[in-house]
C-alpha cells in the first residue's frame, strides 16, 4: 500500500512517519530468527564498555538469503516509489540490538552524514522487532530537522556525529514504536538512540535503506552501481542486481 496522504504530509513536515506493521506475522518471525542468528553471534560491537556495549551488523541481506528475499518487498517499495520515483536501488541495511544493559547511546546524526561526500537524501525504514521506547534504547528525533539539509558531521570512533552547536534540540522528541511497526524517516532527519537501561527488554531493529537509482556521490561523481536495483521503471525486480560487486571495505562500518 502506498503512503496515505496523512503519512505523506507527516513525512514531509516532520521528516518521519509510522507506517505500522508492513510485514506480516510470519515474515516478522522469519526476520527475527535470522536477525538473532546474525546479530547475536560474531557481530561487531559498538558503544563503550563502561556504559554497556551492543552488537551491530551491517548488510544482513548479504549474509542471509531469507533477509535478501525481503529487500524487494512490495509494501516497502510502494512507499519508496511514492517518494523516490520509479527507479530505486537498495542502499544499505543493518541490525542493532540495544539489549538490556546496552547503556551506550548513539549520538545525534543524520544518515546522510555517513556518506563520504554529499548525496541526495534517501529513505530509512526502521523495523522495530520489539516495542521500542526511551526506556529500552529507543529513538529520539528532532521533528522538522530534515528541512535543514545536511548538517556538518565529524567522526567519533565509527559514528558520524553532528557538530556541536549546529542542531537545535529544544523540541527533540522520543519516536516510539510497537513491535512490528516500520518507522520511515528521511536520511536528513536528525536522530539518536539512547541506552537500554531495562533489565529484560530487548530493543532489536532491522534498518533498511533505499535510494534513487541515479544516486551519486556529489564529490566524486561516483554512481552507486554497486547497490542492487530493486525497482526499474516502476516494476519490482524479482531478482535484484547490481552492475558492480559491493564490498563492505571503505563503506560505512
Ligand atoms: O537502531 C539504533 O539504535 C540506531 C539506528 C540509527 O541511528 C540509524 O540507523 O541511523
Amino acid at each position: 500500500m502506498p503512503l496515505t496522504s496523512d503519512q505523506r504530509a507527516e513525512f514531509e513536515t516532520l521528516g518521519f512517519t509510522n507506517l505500522g506493521p508492513l510485514f506480516d506475522v510470519d515474515e516478522r518471525s522469519r526476520i527475527s530468527e535470522e536477525y538473532d542468528r546474525l546479530v547475536s553471534f560474531d557481530s561487531q560491537v559498538l558503544g563503550n564498555k563502561e556504559d554497556g556495549e551492543f552488537p551491530y551488523r551491517a548488510m544482513l541481506n548479504y549474509r542471509s538469503s531469507e533477509l535478501a528475499s525481503l529487500i524487494n518487498h512490495p509494501a516497502l517499495l510502494d512507499v519508496a516509489r511514492t517518494l523516490l520515483g520509479d527507479n530505486i536501488r537498495f542502499w544499505w541495511d543493518q541490525g542493532i540490538n540495544k539489549a538490556p544493559g546496552s547503556g551506550s547511546f548513539i549520538d545525534w546524526h543524520q544518515d546522510n552524514g555517513y556518506t563520504n561526500g554529499r548525496t541526495a537524501p534517501f529513505l530509512t525504514f526502521w523495523l522495530a522487532l520489539d516495542d521500542s521506547s526511551i526506556e529500552n534504547g529507543g529513538l529520539v528525533v528532532v521533528p522538522g530537522s530534515h528541512r535543514h539539509g545536511l548538517l556538518p558531521h565529524h567522526y567519533e570512533t565509527v559514528h558520524a556525529v553532528i557538530d556541536d552547536g549546529v542542531l537545535d534540540i529544544a523540541n527533540a522528541t522520543p519516536l516510539n514504536a510497537k513491535a512490528g511497526d516500520v518507522l520511515l524517516f528521511s536520511s536528513y532527519l536528525a536522530h539518536r538512540t539512547v541506552g537500554n537501561h531495562t533489565k529484560n527488554r530487548q530493543r532489536r531493529a532491522w534498518v533498511l535503506q533505499y535510494c534513487r537509482a541515479d544516486q551519486r556521490n556529489e564529490k566524486t561523481g561516483e554512481v552507486y552501481d554497486n547497490r542492487p536495483w530493486v525497482m526499474k521503471e516502476g516494476e519490482i525486480l524479482q531478482e535484484p542486481f547490481a552492475e558492480r560487486a559491493f564490498s563492505l571495505r571503505g563503506e560505512r562500518p
